[in-house]
């Protein structure tokens, strides 16, 4: 990875290991970004490691994801990310004034600069040329404090992009063909860097879509260098003192290249329900379309919907569809407002939301059942829309625009109109009073937190026991994503509420009238025993959620054991110390089932030993191998009882 822009980025703030693919470094953090639906535990575990300001150049605050304010559960989490934030040095964006990622992107990102965000699609503003980084909102409250964030050096995939995009064909197509390649598991470990000359003929919006969406991929990264397009965007956003050049060098080494030439991609969709099952638009084309929906941080950027306002000038969307638009900020909302594109939109019979996160995150818009949905978002998990058995589709707002007018899954480049070409702006509006600056030091003694009832402190962590005893509690297959753990949705509003959440941990895998998985873990839980779940590849995909932790922690999880375990989900596991443990021989896996009781003898020394544990599946009478590919400090974590524990630990140098 020699040369690489990651690597040069790397080099500009690693203060713990060495940079070299694989091995455990600490990094130091400028910027962070939470949002309400994380942020309220990353601020209540900031709060019991430090009083004080935070110590990094900038942290936001963002709140986007829970603003339905059905009941006073959301409205608690706002006054109390409010008043935090003034109580700490953190900018406060207040709710209406967008998603995190789109805001961030235009408001703070910075070349060259590191963001850790609780959000799995922080490395949005890699689309500026930042190294931005999603994260447990526990390891975002550490480097809140100024701590080191740590992770595994990635190994560095080099895109090469050449040619340029045809009209009607976008970003998102891009992304999803990336997608088609690799897939939504075995990609942990790895950065993605884009390079070439097709590079320069994509704007910061449809880079930011790219980077956006590498979240899916599963990767640490995606990152584009910072060139004279970075340079137009910051002027625009009256930010150009924030610009620098930035890019790989000429003999960088990537571990490995891939190409992807601009000019030859066709319209793509991801088919339900993950985000890698890409097929062409022409082969779904005449599938009837019941709903299209436009919006969230991958795809709601001002030229997004200025090309959708284009499409639907003049024009009325089909009458069995069901239209509905999200600006992804306030500036954007704004800006459509000025310039009668958004009347053009109402015009055309879309229903228009507030800039936020919205339907992609299940609050509201589901769609009725066995209709199909095609939706702008980055995600389609399924049941994730809020509808069971959903047929949700991710594509661009190009394709979106053409099924909204004819009803159908249709190639935009059928729809026989021209194509809204749409230019970056010389200039964005620019009002940034929804963003409350962060108080002077000396003023900040006067604020009082507020804390609503429905705010209730997580429980810490318990030590590992020396000897293990569980029993399986629940045994899934592949893929299993963080919504299917812990569902957002209509649940989404008792984040901050661990106690309440819990009662929901893998509430698709629940029957009618039978005894819940929170039922079974808390009666295991109550006898003593350490409840463990059992997985397949790739456990944990999606979202940085740490309550996907955080509950079944809540509920005596103790050990999870996968064929493989996702990056963000790993490191939420260990920072609510549950032992993440892989199968050394992925075949076991057949051979253990829910009900089973599997011991884990010394298991301090297990933990503090080599890679590999010695379990033994009691119930069925052997023996089988698991690892715990974890650095020397994720054991000490482990040991120490999770992080919060191991940051005062070293803190306190004891
Ligand atoms: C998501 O898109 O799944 C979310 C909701 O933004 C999550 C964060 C969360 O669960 O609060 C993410 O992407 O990390
Ligand atoms: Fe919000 Fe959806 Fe983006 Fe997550 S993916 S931050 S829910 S818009």
């Amino acid at each position: 990875m020699k040369g690489t822009l990651v690597q040069k980025i790397l080099a500009g703030h690693i203060i713990d290991g060495e940079l070299s693919a694989g091995s455990p470094i600490g990094i130091r953090i400028d910027q962070t970004l939470t949002q309400d639906a994380t942020g309220t535990t990353a601020f209540l575990l900031y709060e019991s490691m430090s009083n004080g300001q935070v110590k990094t150049d900038l942290s936001a605050s963002y709140i986007d994801h829970n603003t339905s304010q059905f009941g006073p559960e959301n409205h608690n989490d706002h006054l109390y990310l409010q008043t935090v934030a003034a109580k700490c040095g953190v900018y406060h964006s207040r709710a209406g004034n967008g998603i995190c990622h789109q805001v961030h992107l235009e408001r703070f990102a910075k070349p060259g600069a590191i963001l850790l965000g609780s959000d799995s699609h922080t490395p949005t503003a890699g689309g500026i040329g930042s190294i931005a980084i999603g994260a447990g909102g526990m390891d975002v409250a550490v480097a809140m404090g100024g701590g080191a964030f740590y992770l595994s050096c990635p190994k560095v995939l080099g895109v090469k992009l050449t040619g340029r995009l045809n009209d009607w064909i976008a970003a998102k197509d891009v992304i999803l063909k990336l997608l088609s390649l690799l897939t939504t598991k075995g990609n942990v470990g790895w950065a993605v860097e884009y390079f070439g000359e097709g590079v320069k003929t994509l704007t910061v919006p449809q880079r930011a879509t790219i980077t956006n969406m590498g979240a899916e991929l599963g990767v640490t990264t995606s990152i584009f260098p910072s060139d004279e397009q970075t340079g137009k965007f910051l002027s625009a956003q009256k930010r150009h003192s924030d610009y620098k050049p930035l890019t790989a060098d000429a003999d960088a080494e990537y571990e490995k290249i891939i190409e992807i030439n601009l000019s030859e991609l066709e319209p793509l969709a991801a088919c339900p329900s993950s985000p890698d099952n890409v097929k062409m638009v022409s082969e779904l084309s005449g599938t009837e379309v019941g709903q299209v929906i436009i919006g969230s941080c991958t795809n709601s950027s001002f030229t997004d919907l200025m090309m959708v306002a284009g499409g639907l000038k003049g024009r009325h969307v089909n009458n069995m569809v069901e239209l509905a638009i999200a600006p992804g900020s306030r500036e954007v909302l704004n800006m459509l407002a000025r310039n009668g594109a958004l009347a053009d939109m109402i015009s055309a019979g879309a229903r228009i939301l507030e800039s936020a996160c919205g339907p992609c995150i299940g609050q509201g818009f589901s769609p009725a059942d066995d209709v199909v949905t095609l939706r702008t978002f980055n995600r389609n998990f399924a049941g994730r829309t809020g509808t069971k058995n959903d047929k949700a589709y991710l594509v661009s707002p190009e394709t979106a625009v053409a099924a909204a007018l004819t009803g159908k899954i249709t190639d935009p480049r059928e729809l026989g109109i021209e194509y809204p070409k749409i230019e970056l702006p010389e200039e964005f509006l620019i009002d940034d009073s929804m963003i409350e600056k962060p108080l002077p030091a000396d003023q900040t003694a006067k604020v009082e937190i507020l804390r609503g009832p429905t705010i209730v402190v997580p429980e810490s962590p318990q030590k590992l026991p020396k000897e293990l005893a569980g029993q399986v509690l629940i045994k899934v297959g592949d893929k299993i994503t963080t919504d299917h753990i812990m569902p957002a949705g209509t649940f989404l509003k008792f984040r901050s509420n661990v106690p309440q959440y819990a009662k929901y941990v893998f509430n698709c895998f629940n029957k009618p009238d039978s005894v819940t998985f929170a039922e079974r873990s808390l009666e295991l839980k109550k006898s003593g025993i350490g409840g463990i779940i059992v997985a397949g590849t790739s456990y944990g995909q999606g979202s940085s959620r740490e309550h996907a932790a955080l509950c079944p922690m809540y509920l005596g999880v103790r050990v999870v054991l996968a064929k493989s375990i996702e990056r963000i989900h790993k490191a939420n596991l260990l920072n609510f110390c549950i032992m993440p443990l892989e199968f050394a021989d992925s075949s076991v896996y057949e051979k253990v089932n829910q009900g089973d009781e599997l011991i884990i003898d010394n298991l301090t020394e297990a933990i503090n030993g080599d890679n590999e544990i010695k379990i033994s599946n009691k119930s069925k009478s052997f023996e089988f191998t698991g690892k715990l590919n974890l650095s020397k400090r994720d054991r000490d974590i482990l040991l120490s009882g999770g992080l919060l524990s191991y940051t005062k630990k070293t803190a306190s140098g004891k």
